[in-house]
Formats: structure tokens, C-alpha cells, sequence
């Protein structure tokens, strides 16, 4: 199938779309259910119903917009991915596979195709941790990854709970409802930027991905004893912030000491209380981000960097509380989906490489209920969650001509 991808209206909607942002262009700041999210839901919304797509919301706010197939009974094909963004991160980040997975749509429905399998995008709701402290909210809800409750658990910085803020935004109900079955869906292909330097540095247009690493997302509370900065001598100090330092070059030290090159181990958020500069840190929060596509491998950072911790408690004489948030399993992508995407690219005589994605993303949970394979485009210098984040109109083109060949090629496999 040659599908023709109208390039400068994707390149147009997609920076259309970079406007609804916290922070001026070229960042994006979009964090979910804040204003400017629900504008740009509304704005990705409106281009599905021009393109005749039937719309629903679930109750965390997944949008699924469907192009319904001659059998519609048959598990539907699914493509898709995130709007929210990190604060001041760039413009391509999710939105590549929600607007390009749009416009694969539009192009197999310019060229006269005629799904047999019902098509769906999918708008999958906070796949940033930003607000919520756990990743892909959405699609953890969808795979039961992650439990109903976790409505009144889950809050923000503000203290308001995912169900008050969910609520507040448009999206009522059950999260009970939101959970979809296995089999739900015959197969799943998501677009996304690389978010890694290897296609660009290959020349290669198209990455295919195997696997997806395994994050791990750890909370530390340290206490110390607060005090005057001037009047406090040195020995008689239990500086909550210098524990947090020395807790950080741990997590560090862990990704290290494995010697493998794709334990990764990021100390992201560091919150001081009081926060004065003549007042000795009291109390200080941690994030940390703790990867690996092995793991075993990813565990036993977690276990180095808590072991650490409670050395660091006991010589700086502070108590430190270590909270897991999230410690996932790493995907394996599917063959068959995998094997579609090959074909596309043959297809389009398009240069491919098989690769495991260092980031998570929504496949990442939707792997669980579908069988999944995600297409990663190469984005400038491997750069991402920046506001230089950048991939090509003719990079995206060439990504979103192959996934709406795969999805083709999926949508005619009979039950
Ligand atoms: O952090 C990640 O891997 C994803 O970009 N949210
Ligand atoms: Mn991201
Ligand atoms: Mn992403």
C-alpha cells in the first residue's frame, strides 16, 4: 500500500499542538488534567471527529478514537500514545504518535483502504510522572497494572487526589471500568522518538522495538535536624541535605558497580526544607529513577542504593524512609507485530534496526494485555524531555508511513 502523508499539515498540527503548554515555545510544560492539557485533548479530540473517528473517554481520561473495520466484532488494531509533558520538555515527546498515529489513519482512509479490523487511537493519560509520581497512569489502569484504589491514594503536590482532579476535569465514574482485557485489543503498535542517539548516529530511519527496560521510581523522606545556619557547629550537625547527597552519588555509584551499560540510575528531584540558605536542611525529598533492561540487574541497584541509605542514616544521624513507587517489569515485544512492522518496512524500502527502548512508555502496560511492538523515529542528537527536542518533518513522514502500513497489514488478519 503507498499511503501518502500530508507532511505539512502533521508538521503544522503537531506545532499547533506544542501551544497548548504551562511555558513559552519552543518548551512544553503540559502536565495532565491542567488547563492547557484539557485544551490540547480538546484540540486532538476535534482532529479525530474530522476524520468521521468514534470517540470515548474512560474514566482516567484514555481517549480512544475508533475507525470502525467491516468485522466489527473482531479485536480491534490499536496505535497511539501521550499529549502530557514533563516541564520544560520539547514538542515531539508522545505527541508524535498521537498526531502521526492520526494522520496513518488519515492516509490509509485517503487511499481507499478499508479496515477489516477496526483501527483505534488511543490518548493515554499521564504517561509523565510529573503529577502523580508514578508513570503512565493510564495504561497501568487499562492492564490492571495498577489498582482502582489507587484513586484516593494517588495525589499531587497540592494534595488533591487523583480522583478530585480527575473528577474536576470531565472524567467521572469507576476506575474499576477503566480496566480492559486481555485479547481487548489483536495487536498494538505505538510511534515515539527514540529518546537515544543511536538512529541518528546509524542514518537509519526506522527502530524497531524488541524490548522495553524495566523502570524502577523510589521515594526517599530524609529527617535531619533543622538549625541556624551560623550558630550550629559542624560536629553537632544532622544536615537532612547532605544525607540526600551522599544518598544521590549512591544511586549513582549502584548503576556503575554493575558494569553493565544499560543500568541507569538518576537522582531527579530534590526538595529542601526550610529551603533558606542560613537555615541547616531539616527535611529533604528524593526521587529517584532506577532502570535496567535486566532486572535482576535493576533490583539489585535498588538493594545497594537502600543498603547505602542506611549507612548514611546511621553516620549522619537521620532517619531516612524509602518508599518504591514503581518497580516494573520490563517488556518483550511481540514477533508478530514486530514481523509487521519488518514488512511495512519493506514496503517502503525503509532502513530498519532492531533495538530495546531505554524509556518506558505506554507499551510498556499495554504489553501486558496486547501483543505490542513500538517504531521509535531518530530525533536530533538523541535529545529529549528538553525543550531542543527535535525530530524531523521528513523523519516523521517516513515513521508514520510505516506504522500506517502495519497497521494495515493488521487490520486484514482475519480472526
Ligand atoms: O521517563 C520515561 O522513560 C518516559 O519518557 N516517560
Ligand atoms: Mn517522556
Ligand atoms: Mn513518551
Amino acid at each position: 500500500m503507498r499511503v501518502n502523508i500530508e507532511q505539512d499539515r502533521l508538521t503544522h498540527e503537531l506545532a499547533t499542538l506544542a501551544t497548548f503548554s504551562g511555558v513559552p515555545n519552543p518548551a512544553v510544560t503540559r502536565v495532565v488534567f491542567s488547563d492547557v492539557d484539557l485544551q490540547a485533548r480538546q484540540y486532538v479530540k476535534q482532529l479525530c471527529a474530522a476524520a468521521g473517528l468514534v470517540i470515548r473517554e474512560d474514566a482516567a481520561g484514555n481517549t480512544f478514537a475508533r475507525w470502525i473495520g467491516d468485522a466489527p466484532d473482531l479485536a480491534a488494531i490499536a496505535t497511539g500514545s501521550h499529549i502530557d509533558a514533563i516541564p520544560s520538555s520539547g514538542q515531539y515527546d508522545g505527541t508524535v504518535g498521537v498526531l502521526g498515529g492520526l494522520e496513518a489513519i488519515r492516509a490509509l482512509q485517503r487511499s481507499g483502504f478499508q479496515p477489516h479490523r477496526s483501527i483505534d487511537l488511543i490518548l493515554f493519560t499521564s504517561e509523565e510522572p510529573t503529577r502523580f509520581g508514578v508513570g503512565c497512569l493510564g495504561s497501568r489502569l487499562l492492564c490492571g497494572a495498577l489498582e482502582a484504589s489507587s484513586d484516593q491514594r494517588l495525589s499531587d503536590k497540592e494534595g488533591r487526589s487523583l480522583h478530585d482532579v480527575r473528577n474536576a476535569a470531565g472524567f467521572s465514574g469507576s476506575l474499576e471500568q477503566v480496566r480492559l482485557s486481555p485479547g481487548c485489543y489483536a495487536g498494538f503498535i505505538e510511534l515515539h522518538i527514540e529518546q537515544g542517539p543511536l538512529l541518528e548516529r546509524s542514518g537509519t530511519p526506522v527502530g524497531i522495538v524488541t524490548a522495553i527496560a524495566a523502570p524502577a521510581g523510589l521515594r526517599v523522606q530524609i529527617d535531619g535536624e533543622g538549625g541556624h545556619a551560623g550558630a550550629i557547629l559542624m560536629p553537632q550537625r544532622h544536615d537532612a541535605f547532605l544525607a540526600a547527597a551522599e544518598i544521590a552519588l549512591a544511586v549513582e555509584q549502584a548503576a556503575i558497580n554493575t558494569g553493565a551499560i544499560d543500568s541507569v540510575a538518576t537522582a531527579g528531584i530534590c526538595d529542601i526544607f526550610p529551603g533558606a540558605v542560613n537555615s541547616i536542611p531539616s527535611h529533604v525529598k528524593l526521587e529517584l529513577d532506577i532502570r535496567d533492561t535486566d532486572v535482576v540487574r535493576r533490583d539489585g541497584m535498588l538493594h545497594a542504593v537502600r543498603s547505602a541509605a542506611q549507612d548514611i542514616a546511621e553516620h549522619r544521624g537521620v532517619k531516612i524512609q524509602f518508599d518504591i513507587v514503581n518497580a516494573d517489569d520490563p517488556a518483550q515485544c511481540d514477533p508478530d507485530i514486530i514481523e509487521a512492522i519488518v514488512q511495512s518496512c519493506r514496503q517502503h524500502s525503509s532502513g530498519f534496526q532492531k533495538m530495546i527502548s531505554r524509556a518506558y512508555h505506554d507499551s510498556l502496560f499495554v504489553s501486558r494485555i496486547a501483543p505490542t511492538a513500538m517504531i521509535f523515529i531518530p530525533c536530533r542528537n538523541g535529545y529529549s524531555h528538553r525543550p531542543d527536542e527535535y525530530s524531523s518533518p521528513a523523519a516523521i513522514r517516513d515513521g508514520v508511513a510505516v506504522l500506517a502500513d502495519a497497521l494495515a497489514i493488521l487490520s486484514l488478519r482475519s480472526g
